[in-house]
């Protein structure tokens, strides 16, 4: 694997971007080397500027659930850009995305289209304020909901990864209206609401945590927080830009079973488009300009193009649910395969895993919360990182992140990346 087209690319880039790139953990700071710049992608692979191919396990971090460059989702953007690429006016792909949106989560009785995972969460908790007249939130250390300020206070993903889980910049006035539990404490939830009575708008979350590496939600707990906000009228948010149309057409809700107030979602609602959105209950939802007082507004939101790319995929999605047992097959045939390797090579490191999420983890603990997941050995998940991408499986740089696995990855793509996994862990972790 040489890396000379990446290398000059990435001196250049630190030139003119902080970091040398446009979000802070694809510079691979976590796991050392420096990162390669990708050229193109088809279905389940990926190849860089130095003409190395990969088979690709993060897929944009999420949104390639179909894989890259599908046919059907490029299709409906070269019909989209023939019309011109943006109004700033009313559209009916607009009217058809919300109605579909609101088919496939039967929670969100209304939406509003963002361009980000980032703007759906800000809005979600201004609007949770707005409405309870409350100022105070809870989220969850380990969580990651986007770069607002309310949300950078012990947060996950990238925060997590620099070490910055509370950034700089990030005024007293605001984080003092952020209150964090560990996640899966339902005890520490209640003591916040008993300490803040009748000063908490909105409890928000991960329903399945992706940005401490995956971490499922202990049995009870989201019951918990549901039981919590009807009893003191607390907004139950679950942020499901990552989960969203990933574990089931109506996302973790669906699956776990637990119906939050407000959903925020992103990257598969876009197939690849900046997109994101929050919707919810009606009465919730109709405090939102111009139909109530909560201003949010944006130049770009339900985009034309944007929203041609996510209607694509969301309709597809609609329409052949069996793409989700296929997925989950997949998915479950590597998790199996490196739980075979960690046996066979007497490795004990923990796997987490729903659907077509997983991550493993660097430690023989149960990884349950962001303390629990930080116990794992990055050091150790950098030369694993490294190593695989050498081999040509390309993984999130990162310990606190979770794995996306695509439709377009076969069995016999899956049975690959088992065997480097194998070969990995026992050329480079067993002495
Ligand atoms: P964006 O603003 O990045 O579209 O979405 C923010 C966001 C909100 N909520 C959840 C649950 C998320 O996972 C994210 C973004 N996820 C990260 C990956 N862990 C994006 C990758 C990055 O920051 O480069």
């Amino acid at each position: 694997m040489h890396l000379k087209n990446s290398k000059t690319l990435f001196e250049t880039a630190k030139q003119f971007i902080p970091g040398g790139v446009n979000s802070p953990v694809r510079a691979f700071k976590a796991v050392g080397g420096d990162p390669v710049f990708i050229k193109s992608a088809k279905g389940a692979k990926v190849y860089d500027e130095d003409g190395n191919e990969y088979i690709e396990l993060i897929n944009s971090w999420g949104p390639m659930f179909l894989g890259h460059a599908n046919e059907l989702i490029e299709e409906a953007v070269r019909e989209a850009i023939k019309n011109s690429l943006s109004f700033g006016a009313p559209t009916r792909k607009e009217v058809e995305m919300a109605e579909l949106i609101t088919h496939m989560v039967p929670s969100v009785d209304k939406v509003r289209m963002v361009n980000s995972g980032t703007e759906a969460t800000m809005s979600a908790i201004r609007l949770a304020r707005g409405y309870t007249r409350k100022d105070k939130i809870i989220k969850f250390e380990g969580c990651y909901h986007g770069h607002g300020d309310s949300f950078l206070i012990a947060a996950g993903s990238g925060a997590a990864t620099m070490g910055v889980p509370d950034s700089p910049g990030v005024t007293k006035g605001t984080a003092q209206d952020t209150l964090t539990a560990p996640f899966n404490d339902l005890s520490a939830v209640e003591q916040l609401v008993t300490e803040n009575k009748d000063e908490i708008a909105a409890i928000i979350l991960e329903p399945v945590a992706g940005n401490m590496g995956c971490v499922l939600p202990k049995k009870g707990f989201l019951e918990g927080l549901r039981t919590l906000c009807d009893a003191n009228n607390m907004v139950l948010i679950f942020d499901e830009v990552m989960t969203g149309f990933r574990l089931a057409p109506g996302g973790a809700q669906e699956v776990l079973g637990v119906t939050p107030d407000m959903t925020t979602l992103g990257k598969i609602i876009g197939g690849g488009m900046p997109v994101g959105a929050y919707g919810g209950k009606k009465e919730i939802m109709d405090f939102v300009s111009p139909e109530g007082p909560v201003y949010q507004a944006g130049t770009l939101s339900g985009n034309p193009v944007a929203m041609a790319a996510g209607f694509a995929i969301l309709a597809h999605l609609n329409e052949h649910r069996n793409i989700y047992k296929e997925v989950d097959a997949v998915s479950g045939r590597i998790v199996a395969g490196i739980k075979e390797n960690l046996s066979r090579l007497g490795l004990g490191y923990t796997i987490n895993h729903i659907g077509s999420m997983f991550s493993l983890f660097f430690t023989d603990k149960e990884v349950y919360d962001f303390t629990s997941a930080k116990q794992s050995d990055t050091s150790l998940f950098g030369i694993y990182f490294r190593e695989m991408l050498a081999k040509g499986i390309y993984l999130a740089p990162s310990q606190f992140e979770a794995l996306f696995i695509s439709h377009a990855i076969t069995d016999d793509l899956a049975d690959q990346v088992i065997q480097m996994n194998y070969e990995v862990l026992s050329s480079v972790l067993v002495k």
